[in-house]
């Protein structure tokens, strides 16, 4: 039979979160308007007037950069809520937006299906604007929001909740600071439950949720990430909350950790959250973003990347370059699979059962049919054989995650010269592991040899690819 599963395992609609992989999160309200990047929440509702908005011009710029879901920020710090909320006048039909007929939301929920991406929503808990913030009157009314947002916009595969909350804003129209206690005031279990039970299928986004917060806004996991993740409370604090967590170890994770709580890496396309005219010529590049997918996706993390809509309600031209160069990279990238055209041969094969267990599995695009060794045997190799030498820098590895997070290293040999030389080393594996090599290698044999794992193997997919010749990425700023 199977081998048994290891440790704490994923959910189905963690399943799905990560076969995304790569998604987009839109800022766009009338902070926008303000040049800002958090709203105060005194922004007069008649300053938001994107006359050119088009949906589908912004999210058909996702898709073309190779990303497979949108979030929505519906409300953010400023309050400002895109749909026509019943919970608070600070909303969309307040602006000339559609002659305040409008529900920019759902534009966005159809553009998104239309294109065959999933979609997602982001709601603020922080509200910078509501008159009751603080109060009990408020969290009711931000659990009503959830229930519009749940029950309007289909079916959703996230619900993204910030940690950043309590202090200044314009609350009811008076300057004011308040803060709450993040732990406390939301009841979490309450409100996620509200969650849990209208979108059974959407993962929470919390530092503490079904996925944590990767813990920095570069986008980077550690080197070695965990998808298994043990939150506690920060310093002072009772229990975990978004906003009061251990964020400094989400990097890495936890090995053996007692939930499935895989890494989201949330950066900016641009320096911020939001459009600014000045950052025009800062929008990521092609080597930027890939250094970035590499730290990210390449670490077993889905990547969410953010994109800002101008005043105009469209994306930036160079915006719409940047994500159309690097989705045409990842297509040439990943457009031939050397592996497939190897003969792959195992040190051993569970049960010698060929079908269920063997080899072919690894190269078969399923996440979840794999190769196997029997209980017992913990260390095990794959030799790559090509009949002619192939030129490759990037191997790509994954586990069938439904068995859980198993192996802790692996090591690589190229025949070169008559001999196996050692080129590269990695640990975590997971739901993704891409290994790039620093320089292209030619070579008829690639061997893979896991070294260390608590229990037997359970790979699923092994990628071999050469990455299109004019990329060179940045100099690495940090890693972790
Ligand atoms: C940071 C929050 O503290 C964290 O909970 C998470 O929501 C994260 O944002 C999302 O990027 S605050 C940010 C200014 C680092």
């Amino acid at each position: 039979g199977p081998p048994a599963p290891y440790g704490a395992l994923p959910t189905e609609a963690h399943l799905q979160w990560q076969e995304l992989e790569q998604y987009v999160l839109v800022h766009f309200t009338p902070t926008t308007f303000q040049n800002k990047e958090w709203g105060y929440g005194d922004a007069d509702p008649k300053i938001f007037n994107p006359s050119k908005f088009d949906a589908s011009q912004i999210v058909n710029a996702a898709k073309a950069g190779g990303f497979k879901g949108v979030i929505v920020v519906a409300k953010h710090h400023d309050g400002f809520c895109l749909w026509p909320t019943k919970t608070t006048d600070y909303n969309i039909s307040k602006s000339p937006f559609r002659n305040g007929k409008g529900d920019m939301v759902k534009e966005f929920e159809v553009a998104a299906r239309n294109a065959g991406m999933k979609f997602g929503l982001y709601c603020s808990p922080w509200d910078r604007n509501n008159e009751y913030y603080g109060t009990p009157e408020y969290v009711t009314k931000f659990r009503e929001q959830l229930t519009e947002l749940y029950t309007n916009y289909g079916k959703l595969f996230i619900t993204w909740f910030d940690g950043a909350n309590g202090g200044d804003g314009y609350y009811g129209g008076k300057k004011e600071k308040r803060n709450i206690d993040r732990t406390t005031y939301y009841g979490w279990d309450t409100t996620w439950g509200i969650s849990k039970k209208l979108q059974p299928g959407a993962v929470i986004f919390a530092d503490n949720g079904d996925v944590r917060w990767v813990g920095n806004e570069q986008g980077f996991a550690a080197e070695t990430s965990w998808a298994t993740f043990t939150p506690e409370p920060t310093a002072g604090k009772l229990v975990a909350a978004p906003g009061e967590t251990n964020s400094d170890k989400a990097p890495e994770g936890t090995r053996n950790g007692k939930y499935w709580k895989p890494a989201e890496c949330d950066v900016p396309l641009r320096n911020g959250w939001f459009y600014h005219t000045n950052e025009d010529n800062h929008v990521k590049s092609v080597s930027e973003l890939f250094e970035i997918y590499l730290k990210s996706v390449g670490r077993g993390a889905c990547l969410d990347l953010g994109i800002s809509p101008n005043t105009d309600g469209l994306l930036h031209p160079n915006d719409v370059k940047a994500l159309k160069d690097f989705g045409d990279f990842l297509k040439k990238l990943y457009s031939d699979n050397l592996a497939n055209s190897a003969v792959i041969k195992a040190s051993e094969i569970r049960g010698d059962n060929e079908i269920f267990f063997g080899t072919k599995n690894l190269t078969d695009n399923d996440r979840y049919s794999y190769w196997a060794t029997n209980d017992d045997v913990k260390k095990a190799s794959l030799t790559l054989e090509w009949k002619k030498e192939q030129t490759f820098n990037i191997i790509r590895l994954r586990e069938n995650i439904k068995l859980g997070q198993r192996i802790e290293k692996v090591e690589f040999d190229a025949f070169i010269n008559g001999k196996w030389k050692k080129v590269a080393t990695t640990t975590s594996i997971g739901a993704n592991r891409l290994v790039r090599l620093p320089n292209y290698i030619t070579t008829s044999k690639l061997r893979i040899r896991i070294e260390e794992s608590p229990v037997c193997i359970a790979l699923s997919d092994v990628g071999v690819f050469k990455e299109p010749e004019q990329v060179s990425l940045p100099k690495i700023k940090r890693d972790k």
